[in-house]
């Protein structure tokens, strides 16, 4: 259902989805298996970074899989919603390492809240990005609704959501919900690229601005980046870093 392949060159983790003759719908399996595989790379010190794609040309992922779904009923539902963010969608939002969404086709529904949930977005020329679930008769319930206009603003989360259209990747680009555009071939390059630069910045830091820029809607964010930012005083990779500063060479970080 996944693929989990480590480059050691990048010091990333790469987290294939592989449904393509589903356009790597969404199941439970699939959140199980990411899942259980972000707990291992979160202790893994070797590992820097994230990139989540899906397998073949068509789809990063086309959405929660409808056919399992769609007998639910209420309370199935709000279990799916609930265990789904647990294990996946703020787990990766809150994840300690970033998290590069990998954008290489269809991005629709939960495949677009997934996207939302990372802390990078690039996406391939060829990408469709939607939330298309008001047109299936329910919300996006995989935290749509609440990153999206984070990101974009209430005004267009509001026009994308609720006439449930698809945009392309440059409107996407114009609007601020991915990072950068590339072509098909060289996506997964680009993603690399970013990977690397990781590896010039102390983990500790980008865990701590990882919570902190999270926190910045919520009452208290400040008093949050105020507790994250002392708290790396007591780490060595912050005294390497200014030491490296100051001694005009480049930093050592401990990973
Ligand atoms: N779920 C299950 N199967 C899917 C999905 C999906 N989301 N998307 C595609 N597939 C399957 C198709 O059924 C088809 O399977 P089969 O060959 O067995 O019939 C196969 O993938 C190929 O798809 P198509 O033949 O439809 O390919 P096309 O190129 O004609 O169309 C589209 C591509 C436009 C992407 C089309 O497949 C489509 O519209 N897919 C559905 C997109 C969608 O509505 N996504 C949102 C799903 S709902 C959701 O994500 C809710 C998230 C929040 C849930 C919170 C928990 C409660």
């Amino acid at each position: 259902m996944i693929n989990y392949i480590e480059n050691e060159e990048h010091k990333v983790a790469i987290l294939e989805i592989n449904r393509p003759d589903q356009l790597n719908a969404l199941n439970n399996s699939v959140i199980s298996a990411i899942d259980r595989e972000l707990e291992d790379i979160r202790q893994n010190k070797t590992i820097r970074s994230v990139i989540i794609r899906g397998v073949g040309q068509k789809a990063f992922v086309a959405g929660a899989d409808i056919k399992e779904f769609q007998e639910f009923n209420q309370e199935e539902a709000r279990s799916l919603s609930v265990k789904g963010k647990e294990c996946l969608f703020d787990k990766i939002a809150n994840f300690n390492k970033p998290v590069i969404a990998c954008i290489n086709g269809y991005a629709l529904g939960g495949g677009l809240e997934l996207a939302l949930a990372s802390h990078i977005r690039i996406a391939s020329e060829t990408a469709k990005l939607g939330l298309p679930e008001c047109s299936l008769g329910i919300i996006p319930g995989y935290g749509g609704t609440q990153r999206l206009g984070r990101i974009i603003g209430i005004g267009k989360a509001m026009e994308m959501i609720l006439t449930a259209q698809m945009i392309s990747a440059i409107e996407a680009k114009e609007i601020g919900l991915v990072n950068q555009i590339t072509d098909s071939e060289n996506i997964l390059l680009k993603c690399l690229e970013i990977s690397k630069l990781f590896h010039r910045t102390s983990p500790e830091s980008l865990s701590a601005a990882i919570k902190s820029i999270n926190s910045c809607f919520y009452p208290g964010g400040s008093a949050v980046e105020s507790e994250e930012f002392a708290k790396l005083f007591d780490t060595l990779n912050f005294q390497e870093g200014v030491s490296a500063f100051l001694e005009k060479r480049k930093p050592n970080f401990n990973q």
